[in-house]
């Protein structure tokens, strides 16, 4: 049976047996600066029991929803990973792609991790394209502590994240090159991948090789980036964003994003530098509905970009 098969198979049982939650949603889309945003309102997700403890507390709990998997959302072993469903989705199908031994989910992404998500990203869907995540450290959004990547299906009206759009305007781009894009007002870095390449590679352990190298090339290009825009003053927490054509990175300064006017915080993912962000409360979708700019909002969890650092950088574009 194949991965495609095998997850809607799982997930209408998991469903069934309420071993699996969906939360019904609505959908905002707000455009800044060529960006479309998406707002996405989950009102029933605000009661997920797991959604109230901080990481370090969940630490101390010492809950590892991962190890060993809950077989009513496993889906199947791979090399070094299991595919497991998303226990509290608000997409269906959303799938983990987990270590089958403990790692931290502060380590960067190795070969064998980011074959296993592209591999689950080229086939967990049929045909409808796919994202892959990661939110890497304390500061990323994340919620486990175990090395866990995300992937989700793009159903609906976007087929592609809203951050494509940007990423489509950078000109005469080259599969390799490293870019950013000048209306992002915070440190990220962006890379178009060789699908020539990875279309023709018959070897696992090669295309597993390609994608690691151009994922550390972005790490320390993004490295490099953070130290001319900032001064850093903590661990490095940072998103990643992968889809069919591109590589994204974006480090962390912080986790919640503060709307000053509302005065509340809202959690902000790898999602939110796709340009999908996810709200739980009336208030904090009002919040964000009515922000006068949301890419401050984005900025605030990040390092902000600094014009002046340095005004002839080969990257820009
Ligand atoms: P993390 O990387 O640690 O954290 P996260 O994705 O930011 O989700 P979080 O846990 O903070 O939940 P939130 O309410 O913000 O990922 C942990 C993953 O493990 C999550 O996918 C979590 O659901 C899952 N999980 C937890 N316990 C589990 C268990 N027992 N078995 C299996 N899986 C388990 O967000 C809820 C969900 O919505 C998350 O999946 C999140 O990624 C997703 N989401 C957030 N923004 C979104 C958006 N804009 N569009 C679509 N989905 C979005």
């Amino acid at each position: 049976m194949t991965l495609h098969n095998q997850i809607q198979e799982k997930y209408d049982a998991a469903l069934n047996s309420k071993e699996l939650l969906f939360f019904e949603t609505t959908k905002v889309l707000k455009e800044v600066d060529g960006l479309k945003f998406e707002i996405t309102y989950a009102p029933s997700l605000a009661k997920k029991p797991s959604s109230d403890p901080t990481m370090e507390e969940k630490k101390k709990i010492k809950v590892n929803p991962f190890l060993p998997p809950n077989p009513a959302l496993f889906v199947q072993d791979l090399d070094e990973h299991s595919v497991v469903l998303n226990k509290f989705c608000i997409v269906p199908h959303h799938i983990i792609v987990v270590t089958k031994e403990f790692k931290s989910q502060s380590q960067p992404l190795f070969p064998s991790d980011l074959l296993a998500a592209w591999q689950c990203m080229m086939t967990a869907f049929g045909t409808t394209p796919a994202l892959a995540f990661y939110n890497c450290g304390p500061f990323s959004g994340a919620s486990q502590p175990h090395k866990h990547m995300q992937i989700l299906p793009l159903q609906g009206q976007q087929p592609q994240p809203p951050i494509k759009a940007l990423f489509n305007q950078i000109q005469d781009r080259k599969a390799g090159q490293i870019y950013v894009m000048d209306k992002l007002p915070f440190v990220h870095v962006i890379t178009p991948l060789d699908r020539n390449f990875i279309d023709s590679s018959t070897d696992n352990e090669e295309l597993g090789d390609y994608l690691a190298q151009m994922f550390f090339g972005l790490l320390d290009a993004m490295f490099q980036q953070l130290r001319k825009h900032a001064t850093p003053d903590r661990e490095i927490s940072y998103n990643f964003i992968m889809t069919d054509q591109f590589m994204m990175l974006v480090p962390r300064s912080r986790e919640l994003a503060t709307l000053v006017q509302e005065n509340l915080q809202v959690s902000i993912n790898s999602l939110g530098f796709a340009g999908m962000l996810l709200v739980k409360t009336p208030e904090e979708l009002a919040a964000l509905e009515n922000h006068p700019d949301l890419m401050q909002v984005l900025k605030d969890v990040a390092y902000a970009w600094n014009p002046n650092a340095d005004v002839e950088d080969p990257m820009e574009q």
